[in-house]
């Protein structure tokens, strides 16, 4: 492994590069490979490969204790988790959720034709900021979809309060915090539902996949028959459903992955120690912390440059690249500078300054399962050299 003193040492400045093999943001987690191929062969022999089978329902119920929840209902993704209880939870107009978030949360809105309205972020969580929230409110508002950014809780009882001042559903869009906590309480059973994503890159994966979660027995009945197109028994359809069914193989690895997760997290923990000590001795940038009264996934390694070398974001990305050590801007620029908000709401941004700011100076680094131990220090060599090259 090279040593990284000064900017001529960089491999975007023509040295070597620090690691033979890309290094992925999500490389997936992935737990016991002999027990995956053991329920393999059982979905093999029972013929069951999707449509509510058995180990959906495991998984399910599983879920759904661990997270002390009454309901869990599972998905083909996340976006499709968020498309039906947006769906079930009868939301129509005009939704409040954040722009700083991945084009998802957006997306399910507006293919249901309710129109996403942006809200600004707090600077200290990168989460909806309730007096934004408020000022966004219209009488065509129907909800409000706070994100637990980056794992870190969204300000759940302030968003509450609003959403009952006003008699607004609110929903979370959980993508990002499974396994994590709020008060004591795990994520999944705050306001009308929780929509997680189990997608390969997240901390708990099923291959692609997702769920919702809720204690509300009538809203998961819908969830329920909306995720099979509508179909109470057979040839009966009671609501305009669509397929956001869970294959089996998906639950399958979601079974393996669920006994490996407190090794995952941990693992991801001591990542981030390595992060935040490597890291600690820069002035130009900030590792993002967690509340010791929350807890975490350490699921995303987020750094925010000081806006002093803002300008310089992409330089220091692109060192990183060189290194292989693929760094994200993580969710740059916003939904509301992507299509077709840009479009739609040209002047969004206007009311968005915190969002555009904090799009402008993330940098998110690498962790997982398979992260070589020695990638915080690297990072932190380049982060520190990349400024002078
Ligand atoms: N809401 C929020 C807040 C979300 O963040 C997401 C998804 C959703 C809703 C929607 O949930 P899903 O419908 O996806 O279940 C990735 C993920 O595709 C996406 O799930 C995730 N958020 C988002 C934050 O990240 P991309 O476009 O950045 O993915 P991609 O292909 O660039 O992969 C990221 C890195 O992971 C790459 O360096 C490659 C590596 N990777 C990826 C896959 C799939 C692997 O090493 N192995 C793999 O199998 O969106």
């Amino acid at each position: 492994m090279k040593t990284i003193r000064n900017a001529s040492d960089l491999a975007i400045n023509g040295a070597p590069p620090a690691f033979p093999e890309p290094i992925h943001v999500g490389r997936p987690n992935l737990g016991d490979r002999e027990r995956l191929l053991a329920y393999t062969a059982e979905i093999y022999d029972r013929r069951w490969l999707t449509n509510n089978g058995p180990l959906v329902q495991e998984l399910e119920r599983r879920l759904a204790d661990f997270l002390g929840v009454k309901h869990c209902v599972a998905m083909c993704n996340g976006t499709v988790a968020l498309e039906i209880a947006i769906r079930a939870l009868g939301l129509e107009g005009e939704v409040i959720i954040p722009s700083y978030t991945f084009i998802a949360t957006a997306h399910a809105l507006h293919w249901q034709a309710i129109t996403p309205v942006f809200a600004d972020i707090d600077p200290s969580t990168h989460n909806l900021d309730p007096d934004s929230v408020r000022r966004m409110i219209t009488p065509r508002t129907t909800g409000i979809i706070g994100v637990h950014l980056w794992g870190r809780p969204a300000p759940i009882e302030p968003l509450q309060a609003i959403a009952d001042e006003h008699g607004l559903a609110l929903m979370f869009d959980a993508a990002h915090a499974f396994g994590c906590s709020h008060g004591g309480r795990k994520i999944g059973g705050f306001g009308r539902c929780e929509v997680f994503s189990f997608h390969a890159t997240k901390v708990f994966n099923t291959f692609e996949g997702g769920a919702v979660t809720t204690d509300d027995d009538e809203l998961a009945e819908a969830l329920r028959l909306m995720r099979n197109f509508g179909f109470k028994g057979y040839d009966n359809v009671v609501y305009p459903g669509t397929n956001g069914k869970m294959p089996e193989i998906n639950a399958a690895l979601g079974l393996v992955n669920l006994e490996s997760l407190p090794r995952f997290v941990n693992h991801n923990r001591r990542r981030y120690q390595d992060y935040a000590e490597a890291l600690s001795p820069l002035g130009h940038l900030r590792l993002l912390q967690y509340r010791s009264d929350q807890q975490p996934n350490y699921q995303y390694v987020v750094v925010e440059l000081d806006r002093s070398v803002a300008g310089l974001r992409d330089k220091i990305v692109a060192a990183l690249q060189a290194e292989n050590i693929l760094a994200r801007k993580y969710f740059w620029p916003g939904c509301h500078r992507m299509e077709p908000y840009r479009s739609l709401f040209p002047h969004a941004g206007l009311l968005l300054p915190v969002t555009e700011d904090i799009a402008s100076r993330v940098i998110v680094l690498p962790t997982g399962n398979t992260l070589p131990p020695a990638c915080p220090a690297v990072c932190a060599a380049v982060l520190k050299s990349s400024r002078d090259c």
